[in-house]
């Protein structure tokens, strides 16, 4: 349970994993289908094993919450873990005519002189999405991803479906059912993502004047996402909670292919040399009530003492 329930899975994989291709030909050490659980009253999931920037997760999960799409809105909350995905549509499109990025993950780690080519053609991105909105509305936007699929499904009917606010509403006035469950996973729209949605779909459960979480994630990179992952869906279990006057249940987290990047062995390995320390606890501005008025500012962290971050390459 808890934080071990992460460390045992990552020791499970190095020994049992098996040593898979991937679509970014990083190499990876998988397994398929496994489970851990969080209990939401044993403090805040923020692993503390490595340092975890709870602002980005924060600001990412704000920006699913208000069915955003576009990276621009990251860039201005400081926030960069989407950067590489809108990068490498618009270097692909014809409007790009700067020098060649083909394949610009791995050649970024491997090439110190390409790497400061692509830094510069990054900045320049990054600085184009953020002073230029026209830019932004073409080159910014990942796609039909979780903002729109939890905000607008669109139906055949050309309407759209606010899956969020249904589930919210569900789960007040129907907490018994079977039925609280948000989509990602829309497969009309999976062939136009920036990258089809990880964490692909979840559901509440009720039970004891508690509400807990469950997140299926097809795909999950261990040392990188999940850490992410695990934090954004507590942190979205607790908000729910709080709007409809229940307390902080279980998140469970349900992987399909879990996967270790061989170039992140190490960095794992340093990881489970560690003490595994108590949970932080996570304080909600009480003023607010409802899910969709929440800032960054509403959140707050007591008692986070991680040990040092790890670096590590991610895989593009
Ligand atoms: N691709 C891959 N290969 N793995 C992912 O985990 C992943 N996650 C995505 C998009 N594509 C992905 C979205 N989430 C970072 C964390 C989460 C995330 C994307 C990136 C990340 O870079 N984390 C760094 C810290 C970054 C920072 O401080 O700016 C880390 O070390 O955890
Ligand atoms: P894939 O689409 O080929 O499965 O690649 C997606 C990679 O991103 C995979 O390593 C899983 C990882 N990932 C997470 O672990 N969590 C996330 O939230 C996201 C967006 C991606």
């Amino acid at each position: 349970k808890g934080e071990q329930s992460y460390l045992d899975l990552c020791r499970y994989i190095l020994k049992n994993g098996t040593n898979k291709s991937d679509r970014t030909s990083t190499g990876t050490y998988s397994v398929f289908g496994q489970q851990m659980r969080f209990d939401l009253a044993n403090g805040f999931p923020l692993l503390t094993t490595k340092k975890v920037p709870f602002r980005l997760i924060a600001s990412e999960l704000l920006w699913f919450i208000k069915g955003d799409t576009n990276i621009r809105y990251l860039l201005q909350h400081n926030n960069n873990i989407w950067n590489e995905w809108a990068f490498k549509r618009w270097v692909e499109s014809s409007d790009y005519n700067g020098p060649d990025m083909t394949d610009f993950g791995n050649r970024s780690h491997q090439d110190e002189e390409f790497n400061q080519c692509y830094q510069e053609q990054m900045k320049i991105f990054k600085d184009n999405i953020l002073s230029d909105s026209a830019f932004a509305e073409k080159f910014g936007d990942l796609g039909n991803v979780y903002g729109k699929q939890w905000r607008a499904w669109k139906t055949s009917q050309n309407e759209t479906i606010d899956q969020l606010k249904n589930v919210i509403q569900s789960i007040r006035h129907n907490p018994d059912s079977r039925r609280h469950i948000v989509s990602a996973w829309n497969p009309e729209d999976v062939p136009g993502m920036a990258l089809p949605p990880c964490h692909t779909l979840f559901q509440f459960y009720v039970a004891d004047g508690k509400l807990s979480c469950q997140l299926y994630q097809r795909s999950a990179d261990i040392f990188i996402g999940v850490p992410f992952n695990i934090a954004g869906y507590a942190l979205l279990t607790h908000l729910i909670a709080h709007e409809c006057g229940l307390e902080a249940g279980e998140f469970i987290h349900t992987l399909g292919d879990a996967h270790i990047y061989t170039n992140h062995v190490e960095q794992v390995k340093t990881q489970l040399g560690r003490n595994v320390r108590a949970f932080p606890t996570l304080k909600i501005n009480a003023e607010k009530v409802s899910i969709f008025d929440f800032e960054l500012d509403d959140f707050a962290l007591f008692g986070y003492e991680p040990h040092p971050p790890i670096k590590a390459p991610i895989a593009v």
